[in-house]
């Protein structure tokens, strides 16, 4: 058998020179690993870049110096052998936080600048829990951001019992004053249901592996043909597949965000005396408290536990502010 050959390294492109301010154009990250990104121009190029220089983001003691959703200017490269250069970011008008996957104590910011999120929920197949939802709730609630729930898979309803926690979770989140939307990506009449959701804004889109994320963003551009995954491989457990974030511009105006890894949403940056501030039905009742510093535990004259209580809130999102309250806790320390 013929040796092997070695592999020839991997020429290196080398990155343009930053050239003077007068040369910059504008642009949007819409995918970036390391520090590597790739920038769509506001003339409608797609320029790989590297970041020149340092952008420190005051208090973000990030991973990432530009992410996903960043509004950037940059210096195109000359030559075709060139990689442009991200020269200045400009400030966000958002973004969302996630536990560093490789440093402790450091944070990897998820995305930037996006309008709103939309948080894919299953029933079954996968099974999603409140506690997920809650977690992904609290997060975009505490940084200010939209969130619609949308159901998807309901073709797959067959019980009684799925039925009945399809009504459940529905009138929880309702409630509360959250839109939740019923819809199955794989049936071509809720394509105006989900372009209604998405057509001309920045959308952070999270949910499990398997929840249909791709196929949903496939229903609304097609052109863009995002591979789907079976269930049985999306949920294999252990696997630890890097992925990241990445922004997938619509035909239609506006664009999806598309991430993993929300199952890491960071809330160690939090202090447990503000999580009840995202619940919002807690949020509601908690000047009642005889305490202004009450955690909403054991302490007497509790205007929240009185509700949990009387079923005025329901004990599911209870019972997820206080596993939350608990990761807090146990988060401090990195
Ligand atoms: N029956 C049914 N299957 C769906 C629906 N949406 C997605 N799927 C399937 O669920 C699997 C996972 O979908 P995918 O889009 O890869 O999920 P992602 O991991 O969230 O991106 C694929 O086999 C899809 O065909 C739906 O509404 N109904
Ligand atoms: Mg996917
Ligand atoms: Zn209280």
């Amino acid at each position: 058998m013929a040796k092997k050959q070695a592999k020839k390294p991997k020429k290196k492109k080398k990155a343009a020179s930053m050239g003077d301010p007068s040369e910059w154009s504008a642009g949007t990250v819409i995918r970036s690993v390391g520090s590597s990104s790739r920038v769509l121009g506001d003339s409608g190029e797609w320029v790989d870049c590297v970041v020149r220089g340092k952008f420190r983001i005051q208090g973000i003691n990030s991973t990432n110096p530009v992410a996903v959703g960043d509004r950037v200017h940059f210096m195109a490269p000359k030559e075709p052998e060139e990689l442009g250069v991200i020269t200045e970011l400009l400030p966000r008008k958002n973004y969302i936080l996630r536990k560093a996957a490789t440093h402790n104590r450091k944070v990897h910011i998820l995305c930037a600048n996006v309008d709103q999120a939309l948080l894919l929920f299953t029933i079954d197949f996968p099974t999603t829990s409140t506690g997920f939802a809650d977690r992904y709730l609290v997060v975009t609630e505490a940084y200010d951001i939209p969130t619609k729930i949308v159901i998807n898979k309901i073709d797959l309803l067959e019980t009684e019992e799925q039925q009945a926690r399809l009504a459940e979770v529905t009138d929880m989140y309702r409630n509360l004053g959250y839109e939740v939307i019923h819809i199955s990506a794989l049936d071509e009449s809720y394509q105006d249901t989900v372009a209604d959701l998405l057509v001309g804004k920045t959308s952070f889109i999270g949910g499990h592996s398997g929840s249909g994320k791709s196929t949903l963003i496939n229903m609304i551009d097609p052109d863009l043909n995002l591979k789907t995954s079976e269930i049985s491989e999306a949920t294999t457990k252990g696997r630890h597949t890097t992925t990241y974030a990445e922004m997938h511009p619509l035909v239609t105006g506006g664009a999806i965000i598309d991430s993993p890894g929300i199952r890491e949403l960071g809330l160690a940056q939090f202090e447990r005396e503000e999580l009840g501030h995202y619940f919002r039905e807690i949020r509601d009742r908690m000047g009642e408290c005889k305490f202004h510093n009450c955690l909403h535990l054991q302490e007497p004259h509790c205007a929240v536990k009185a509700a949990v209580e009387s079923g005025e809130i329901h004990y599911k999102r209870y019972e997820s502010y206080l596993r939350l309250l608990d990761e807090i806790e146990e988060g401090k320390d990195w």
